[in-house]
């Protein structure tokens, strides 16, 4: 039994009899189990078919609730209004602490997702139309959010930091008739020039796509007539009521592109129905959330995160939810836990490299606020170490508080594996048991075959549905085969590896393919091999991730370069600065090693293995290299290696 971990909830939704009673019913009758359980949320006509569902290779499909119709704005907020109209909805916390904080309540919120509506139908959106949301963390995000769902529209929201070339490519690859953006985003006391990126993003677009301009900063920006609209100048000519369009439960919400271990990113597919009873029950329940509690996800509505449990989530339970526009060191790394106190945070729910950070600047950030409205935390994105685990409970939670490390993906909609803080006794670290209706199981990544028993490893795939699934990757069903139901026949393989100890309890061991997740991003090293190469200087470059103190991983690039050019310091800041203008500051390399040649195998396959341990100063244990087409390039690289 670990010590010094929190004591359970004691008047938790879930203690552990209930869980196991659940459980149980959740796998063993999951039509049963689902059909009681989508009633959680108003359906315009009630469902009479619960699952329909295939992993087989040949015949893939999700379905939830298939006959059932219902609105999610409606959900999220006219359901509400009734019980709860004068209540916060949303509480915005902006960049600067001496800017005022908003309060907007369900009623508020309800004539703001309205006229917002009405903006978009102005703008010629219609019922299946994408739209591209391209917008700083302010509540006109939620609205907008919220209103494509109102009409129908599936929305795509690209993160603010994303370069214009890779706004360009989700708007292109969605078919976006509309993004939304707004003039600039603060954050952390800088602007983006939000306006200007789309600018540049729609230089030669051929879609048509118009632009609707929200007031953030009030700075200048440039102005294509005819294509741009300001926000403000339809908002005050339309009305603010707006009925919900009744949608099929699996008619798409939104498309969220994420990165794979190949390609481009992917635009996976949520629907309507599936999605929002799996995020509002999973909100409740992870964090125990109860009336009346205010509750903070410091993620960006840019990823899934932010889309479960910012918006969807909570408002669909009818909660405060803090919307946090700023970073957790600006004004000062005592930035979270100043916001805490202010607003009297129940729940807090961040990422471990957030916490690793803040551990740096020393506990004194943390002491100089009362933080005893705190009743759970939680963590999402990587795997957390056990010193960044220990900070937060000691410091953040005062040992009082559980912490939920919540296990799961963009492509999940919302948890799969999380301890339940009624029910389960927390262990560091360690993901522990699945939600209900999931069925994790461990495979020999190289048999396939279903490791049975505890105290084992191997790769974590998943053995039936559960209602938050993604549907398809958009555009390109086959990919969605291809990338999550072929390795392993018959199952969701999600990429990560995972140990099931002693007790059978679930620990993430970080991704098996060539995912990289820097600070809780996640990145394909194919991405920035391919902005790598784009440069003319770059014949060919391999990327890995590397262990990195702060940031989970860091980005190590080997680059060989055209047979003319010098290497230098210079350049390796060039190519660094170019990645970071294909992709977005998030992609930045850490560090670069120049390459006179790479790891190949005699059919010309880069062996990312060797160049892994190579990166993580791992010499000894590089395996066979004596199939490589020139085994003397490892020498090579360990000699020059560059350190991170
Ligand atoms: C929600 C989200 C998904 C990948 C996932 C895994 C890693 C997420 C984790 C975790 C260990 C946790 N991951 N949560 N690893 N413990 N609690 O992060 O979605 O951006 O799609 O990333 O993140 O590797 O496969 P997404």
């Amino acid at each position: 039994m670990p010590k010094d971990t929190p004591d359970l909830l004691p008047d938790a939704h879930i203690d552990a009899a209930r869980y196991e009673e659940m459980y149980a019913a959740s796998v063993n009758d999951p039509e049963g189990f689902w059909g009681e359980h989508g009633k959680r949320i108003d359906w315009i006509k009630p469902y009479t078919k619960v699952k329909d569902t295939s992993f087989a290779h040949d015949n893939v499909h999700v379905k939830w609730f298939e006959d059932g119709t219902l609105n999610v704005s409606a959900n999220c907020i006219d359901r509400h209004l009734e019980s709860r109209g004068d209540q916060t909805a949303i509480i915005f916390e902006p960049d600067d602490p001496n800017d005022e904080a908003k309060h907007i309540t369900y009623e508020q919120l309800a004539k703001e997702v309205g006229t917002f509506a009405n903006v978009l139908k102005e703008c010629g959106v219609r019922k299946g139309d994408r739209v591209v949301l391209y917008l700083p963390m302010i509540p006109e995000a939620a609205y907008a959010m919220l209103a494509c769902a109102r009409i129908g529209a599936i929305h795509s929201i690209v993160f603010a930091g994303f370069s214009p070339d890779a706004l360009a490519a989700r708007v292109n690859g969605s078919g976006a008739k509309l993004v939304i953006t707004a003039d600039g985003a603060p954050r952390g006391g800088r602007v983006t020039e939000l306006k200007d990126n789309v600018n540049k993003a729609l230089l030669h677009n051929v879609l048509g796509t118009r632009c609707l301009v929200v007031k953030r900063t009030g700075d200048q920006v440039a102005w294509v007539g005819g294509r741009d609209i300001w926000y403000d100048d339809l908002a005050e000519r339309v009305s603010s009521d707006c009925p919900p369009e009744e949608m099929n439960a699996e008619d798409p919400l939104f498309i969220l592109y994420t990165s794979g271990s190949t390609g481009q990113p992917k635009g996976v597919v949520h629907t309507t129905g599936g999605y929002l009873v799996y995020a509002s029950m999973t909100h409740e329940y992870t964090f125990d959330y109860k009336d009346g509690d205010v509750f903070w996800c410091t993620a960006d509505v840019g990823w899934v995160t932010g889309h479960s449990y910012i918006v969807y989530g909570p408002l669909a339970n009818g909660a405060t939810t803090l919307m946090f526009e700023g970073v957790p060191t600006y004004p000062d790394a005592g930035r979270f836990w100043q916001v805490c106190e202010k607003h009297k945070v129940n729940q807090f729910y961040t990422a471990p490299t957030a916490i690793r950070a803040l551990m740096g600047k020393g506990t004194g950030f943390v002491e100089k606020y009362d933080l005893s409205s705190l009743k759970l935390l939680g963590t999402v994105g990587e795997p957390i170490n056990p010193e960044a685990w220990n900070w937060y409970n000691e410091n953040v939670g005062k040992g009082t508080c559980p912490i939920v490390d919540t296990w799961w993906q963009t492509e999940t909609g919302g948890h799969m594996m999380t301890p339940l803080p009624g029910a389960h006794t927390l262990k560091p670290g360690a993901a522990q048991k699945p939600f209900f209706g999931v069925q994790p199981l461990v495979l020999d990544p190289t048999s396939g075959e279903v490791v049975e028993g505890n105290g084992v490893e191997g790769v974590l795939v998943i053995a039936d549905s559960w209602p938050g699934q993604m549907r398809t990757v958009y555009g390109d069903h086959d990919r969605f085969v291809q990338t999550y139901f072929s390795d392993y026949k018959g199952y969701y393989f999600s990429g990560d590896g995972c140990r099931r100890d002693a007790d059978g309890d679930y620990w993430i061991t970080g991704r098996v393919d060539d995912v990289i997740n820097v600070s809780g991003h996640r990145m394909g090293t194919a991405e920035v091999e391919s902005a790598l190469v784009a440069h003319e200087t770059v014949s060919e470059a391999a990327v890995v991730g590397y262990p990195h103190p702060v940031k989970g991983q860091g980005i190590y690039c080997y680059v060989t370069l055209m047979n003319d050019e010098t290497p230098s310091d210079e350049l390796k800041k060039t190519l660094s600065d170019w990645v970071r203008r294909e992709i977005g500051p998030i992609a930045k390399p850490d560090v670069i090693q120049w390459a006179p040649g790479l790891p190949k195998t005699r059919s010309g396959k880069i062996m990312r293995r060797i160049l892994r341990k190579i990166a993580e100063n791992d010499f000894d244990s590089l395996g066979d290299t004596s199939t490589l087409a020139d085994p003397s390039v490892v020498d090579e690289l360990i000699e020059n290696r560059e350190k991170g």
